[in-house]
């Protein structure tokens, strides 16, 4: 799969954009330490408008399709 890098994703009021496996996604980059499986960390994601909303983000195995497949 090719990827490429964008600064922001446009998330008009009337639309639902899902970020997921295989599609848009947020990729962390220079991680301090390694993601361990099971593990939960927060993350912030910043809105133009709506200002900063914090989730917790939980590491699936590599290759998952995410939640809902286990
Ligand atoms: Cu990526």
């Amino acid at each position: 799969m090719r990827m490429r890098q964008v600064e922001y994703i446009d998330l008009p009021a009337d639309e639902t954009i899902e970020l997921a496996p295989g599609g848009d996604h947020v990729m962390l980059f220079q991680l301090k330490t390694p993601l361990q499986e099971g593990q939960s960390f927060p993350l912030s994601l910043t809105f133009e408008k709506a200002g900063t909303l914090e989730v917790e983000v939980k590491v699936y195995p590599v290759g998952s399709a995410g939640p809902g497949e286990d």
